[in-house]
């Protein structure tokens, strides 16, 4: 029985947060709102496209006021979503838990007409347990700030891919606007009260500074969900000075890993020259502490477990076992969202290695890779898409016989409930990550195995790498070696992928979502409690180690 459950943790959440309001701040939200019909006022290129191409003429709808179009749509006229993501799949359950108020982008086409005045909408739309506000940008501003410098600057430049990072200035002047226009909704969103603001990830690296200026006494952190690159990477940055000045502007600062904090705190000296303490994980600047800590993110195990257990998910796998395109012995799985981070090209090269180093598979092993589509406007995408078709295409005509090719590929967003047929089904999953904060998918399929008969291959620069040292851990550039170690995980005897894989769950089943959570609120609180004590008693109190943010896996 796992000591952190969202009963647990909802009961304790109040204790955490000391009657504070918890507002979370991040640029993705965690349910998005679309027409079925395209809304009035025709607000989404896609949903145009595909009318014009439909042939349909929908001209009347956009004459008639959206509260008229409204009565004529009914319920069944706007469908909401849930984006896929690490992000808001790691925290609506943890949203859910503690009743909070969400703050983010409203990027759906009818979002706008889903909010009340306040801009507010209960969410999941189905069960509501929290509020979600939607910030709203212009298109300018998407194309700037989203899929300018968040997704062709930082993006790259923390996944150390130097050479696909585009520094321009007018994308810049966005992330800068918008960074200031979601501080400015937060500090709305808070009025007068007691709260506690937490940042998500490197979309909004100068909000916290941005609202420290308005609201200076504000309990602010900030996780930061991707990898924080060496000193070395991150000084090409133009911005490297107001990246920086940004996030600290939290008190708390959150890594998955340890070498990303301390990275972080390098680029901080060298910088800004700050004090850094790097034992207490501590910089002083500017007159104020900003503290950074490690919190190795992680998954409502136990929703997946119970997802994966049930009688729909017996059914369907064998339905799909059934299906002549996946009837091979032995079946492979990935599952990703489309990105060059993720080491998919790599992937098939590996799998086309081992067909042709070991024939005796050919045939009996198949592979399904599920890609969700991914900032498709942005070129590197659109190219990583061709690479991985066009090497589909090679291996299934290498190896393929008849209706069989060894790859099944499905470029398209699954409901969990299907992603979990997926992940109970395979025999092996191969996540192959060139450079990957942490890594879901790897920690759902270990709490989907419920036969605890499938392998995880998972690549070294995983940040799951590091806690799941059950699973076969693999180097995605030595192509060979993952051959090699695909054939093990397929040859493993079954008591040891039984031993490997319930190690794997007992750890996961303590190291869930809510446990993350918890460590992260004691965290806080541990510092709030010491900034007290320090303005109480008029003394300056030197870090000490009872202070420092608790080491990874406590
Ligand atoms: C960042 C960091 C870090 C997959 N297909 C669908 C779907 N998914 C969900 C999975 C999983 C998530 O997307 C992907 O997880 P990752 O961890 O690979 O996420 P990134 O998007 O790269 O996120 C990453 C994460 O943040 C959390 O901190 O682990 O390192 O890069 O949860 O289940 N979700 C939906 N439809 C799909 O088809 N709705």
């Amino acid at each position: 029985m796992p000591e952190w459950t969202a009963t647990r943790r909802t009961k304790h959440l109040p204790s955490f947060l000391d009657d504070a309001r918890l507002i979370l701040v991040s640029n993705r939200a965690p349910y998005i709102h679309r027409w079925h019909l395209p809304a009035p006022h025709g607000d989404s290129e896609a949903t145009a496209v595909a009318v014009r191409k439909k042939g349909m003429d929908f001209g009347w709808v956009r004459r008639v006021p959206s509260q008229v179009f409204r009565l004529f749509q009914n319920d069944n006229g706007v469908r909401w979503s849930r984006p896929a993501g690490g992000l808001t799949s790691a925290l609506d359950p943890a949203m859910q838990a503690c009743h909070g108020n969400w703050d983010a982008w409203g990027s759906g086409s009818a979002d706008r007409d889903t909010v009340n005045t306040q801009d507010h909408v209960r969410v999941p739309p189905d069960n509501p347990q929290y509020t979600l506000r939607r910030v709203w940008l212009s298109e300018a501003q998407v194309r700037g700030f989203y899929y300018g410098f968040a997704n062709s600057a930082l993006w790259p430049l923390c996944h150390l891919h130097l050479e696909r990072a585009r520094f321009n200035p007018l994308h810049w002047r966005h992330y800068q606007a918008v960074n200031a226009h979601f501080a400015a909704a937060v500090a709305e969103e808070c009025g007068a009260e007691r709260a506690i603001v937490w940042m998500q990830d490197y979309h909004l690296a100068l909000c916290p500074a941005y609202l420290r200026q308005r609201r200076p006494t504000l309990a602010i952190m900030h996780f930061w969900h991707i990898p924080w690159p060496p000193w070395e990477v991150y000084r090409a940055c133009p911005w490297r000075r107001e990246l920086v000045e940004g996030l600290l502007g939290n008190d708390l600062l959150g890594f998955h890993l340890e070498q990303h904090g301390r990275n972080f705190l390098e680029c901080v000296e060298h910088v800004l020259g700050a004090s850094v303490d790097y034992k207490a994980g501590v910089v002083t600047y500017a007159g104020r502490e900003t503290w950074v800590g490690t919190f190795p993110i992680s998954i409502d195990y136990a929703w997946w477990t119970r997802l994966a257990s049930g009688r729909r998910v017996t059914r369907r796998i064998a339905r799909l076992r059934a299906q002549p395109d996946l009837a091979f012995p032995l079946l492979g799985l990935g599952v990703d969202r489309l990105d060059y981070t993720k080491g998919i090209v790599s992937r098939l090269e590996a799998i086309e290695r081992f067909l042709e180093k070991y024939p005796t598979y050919r045939g009996r092993f198949g592979f399904v890779q599920i890609m969700v589509p991914s900032r498709t406007q942005i070129e590197d995408y659109r190219q990583v898409k061709t690479q991985v078709e066009t090497l589909v295409e090679r291996i299934n005509k290498r190896f393929g016989a008849g209706s069989s090719a060894p790859i099944h590929y499905r470029y398209e967003s699954l409901e969990p409930a299907e992603l979990a047929v997926y992940y109970r089904m395979a025999d092996v999953v191969m996540v192959t990550s060139l450079h990957d904060g942490m890594n879901l998918v790897a920690k759902e399929f270990v709490a989907a195995q419920i036969e605890c008969r499938g392998v995880l291959l998972c690549s070294e620069f995983a940040g799951a790498a590091e806690e799941l040292d059950s699973a076969l851990h693999i180097n995605p550039y030595d192509i060979e070696g993952v051959a090699d170690s695909l054939k093990r995980a397929l040859e493993m005897p079954a008591t040891e992928k039984a031993y490997r894989m319930a190690r794997l769950q007992a750890y996961l089943a303590e190291h869930n979502i809510y446990k993350w959570l918890a460590d992260i609120f004691t965290d806080l609180a541990r510092i709030q409690e010491n900034s007290r004590v320090t303005v109480t008693a008029l003394v300056p109190v030197a870090a000490s180690a009872s202070r420092a943010p608790a080491p990874r896996g406590a």
